[in-house]
């Protein structure tokens, strides 16, 4: 079955009739479909069409594009369990987690269609006697959305509800590994009633995420994806002047202290290293633990880790699913090499699973190290997959150093029942997410959404934050005095 692009409110197959397979990485055997390979004559279509449709929506009052935008929550509602197989087949996570990933996008919707309400400016007062200042956010123009596949409705949504809500219009290109997920979100916001050329979906590969990028007509970027991809388009944008926002990698550790409840620090360090196969940008990669503990909980890790139900997605007894692709699958494989190489002791895991139902799909044991040291390059680089490089730390002042050695810094995370060891690790820890007491996944709509250092560009999503993505400042000066006032010149002082 072929899938088309949707442009100007059409299902549009691309100019130049190229293809790519969407594949079960569960059963490779399983092909979904046949989607669009588009080219820049297909991007400059969608652009085109968005530049159209941006004179007439961004004019509407902006409660009313809310409303547009909390119906598509609605429908997301309706159509969650039809939604959450398709999204399963073609990504591979376990249903359960990719109802969560639309219950995040219905979050999102609400959220964004409320802001809808408020989207406030600010006024001052002016320097002058008869003169008002005032200023709001005017909506910017066509925004482009390059995304992942690993939450193929929600991170999406992230960027589309906003920009819809600010009065932008949007093309975007989702990821080769979940294009079947997009195509329901076209179908839902044109059911919400979207008008034609405000929402646009083009389908294909780094071809098609770079005629975006260069189009002159797309005034914003909002990209979430791989730290080496998102750096080469903020610097195209830099030379372009386009306004850019980059989610990358992340290298998320979390730190257990010796008063901790190592029970609930296990729940929260195997639900965050192995959860989604450990193929989020917020999952744990870094475990710290405090020397008193190191040896005791490493023993409970290991039990449950090698416990973990791991099989298709679309199986409601499955706890970990498969790993996206071959390439994926192949460069996990290799860190997991490395790390032995470079004297890392692999106590958990470490091997694909190629036999029995596994036979046909992508999938590798949850995998652990112990005896990792901060040089290693297992500590060091975002691996996205299931694999976890612990370290013991001597004290407290230790394993923050430990948490902070990293070149990104999205989440992070403490267990501990010390109020001291809690708030000085807020204030200590180099993340745009810190958890206490709770895995480094688990971001809520309504809350900015983003990191530090390598991990982004100082955008936060999520939040009313977003909006300051999708949003230019206007600021108006009005002077009713009937005269002409100088500000700076009037107001000197003597
Ligand atoms: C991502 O991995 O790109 O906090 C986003 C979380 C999810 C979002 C993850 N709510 O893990």
């Amino acid at each position: 079955m072929r899938f088309y692009n949707y442009i100007a409110g059409e299902w549009t197959p691309p100019q130049s009739d190229r293809w790519f397979a969407n594949i079960n990485p569960a059963d490779t055997r399983d092909i979904i479909g046949e989607f669009p390979r588009s080219s820049a004559h297909d991007v400059d279509h969608a652009v085109t069409a968005a530049q159209e449709a941006f004179r007439t929506w961004s004019r509407i009052p902006a409660p009313q594009r809310g409303e547009i935008i909390r119906r598509a929550g609605d429908i997301f509602r309706r159509r969650k369990e039809e939604l959450a197989a398709i999204m399963t087949r073609e990504m591979g996570k376990p249903l359960f987690e990719t109802r969560g990933d639309i219950q995040e996008a219905i979050d999102t919707a609400y959220y964004s269609a409320t802001e809808t309400r408020r989207l406030f400016g600010y006024t001052t007062p002016s320097e002058l006697p008869n003169k008002m200042n005032l200023s709001f956010r005017m909506p910017i123009g066509v925004c482009a959305v390059i995304t992942a596949w690993n939450f193929p409705i929600a991170v999406p949504s992230w960027k589309i509800f906003p920009a819809l809500a600010a009065g932008n219009t949007v093309v975007w290109k989702p990821s080769e590994d979940a294009p079947h997920s997009a195509i329901i979100f076209a179908e839902i916001l044109e059911e919400a009633g979207v008008p034609a050329g405000v929402f646009n979906v083009v389908h294909g590969d780094a071809e098609a995420g770079a005629a975006l990028v260069e189009h002159p007509l797309v005034r914003v970027v909002a990209f979430t994806g791989s730290t080496a991809t998102g750096t080469a388009i903020a610097a195209r944008c830099g030379t372009l002047n386009k306004k850019v926002s980059l989610e990358m990698g992340g290298k998320n550790a979390v730190i257990i202290m010796d008063d901790a409840d190592l029970e609930l620090a296990l729940e929260g360090v195997l639900w965050g290293a192995f959860g989604t196969t450990g193929q989020r940008c917020t999952a744990t990669s870094r475990l710290i633990l405090h020397a008193p503990i190191h040896d005791r909980f490493l023993e409970m890790l290991i039990k449950r880790a090698r416990m973990l139900r791991i099989g298709s997605g679309l199986d409601p007894a499955t706890q970990m699913g498969p790993i996206i692709n071959q390439r994926q699958c192949d460069k996990i494989l290799s860190y997991i090499q490395i790390g032995q190489e470079e004297g890392a002791r692999l106590v958990c895991g470490g091997h694909r699973l190629a036999s029995g139902e596994f036979a046909n799909g992508y999938f590798i044991e949850p995998t652990i190290f112990t005896e990792v040291r901060p040089t290693m390059r297992i500590w060091r680089e975002e691996i996205f997959g299931p694999v976890l490089s612990v370290a013991k730390a001597e004290s407290f002042e230790h394993a923050i150093t430990l948490a902070n050695d990293s070149d990104y810094g999205l989440s992070s995370s403490i267990y501990t029942r010390s109020v001291e060891y809690a708030f000085a690790a807020i204030r200590d820890i180099e993340a745009g997410i810190t958890y206490i007491n709770a895995p480094t996944i688990g971001a809520e709509a309504h809350m900015p959404f983003g990191g530090v250092k390598n991990t982004g560009n100082g955008h936060r999503e999520g939040g009313w934050t977003v909006f300051d993505i999708f949003t230019e400042w206007k600021t108006v000066y009005v002077d009713f005095s009937g005269r002409l006032q100088r500000a700076q010149i009037d107001t000197q002082l003597e």
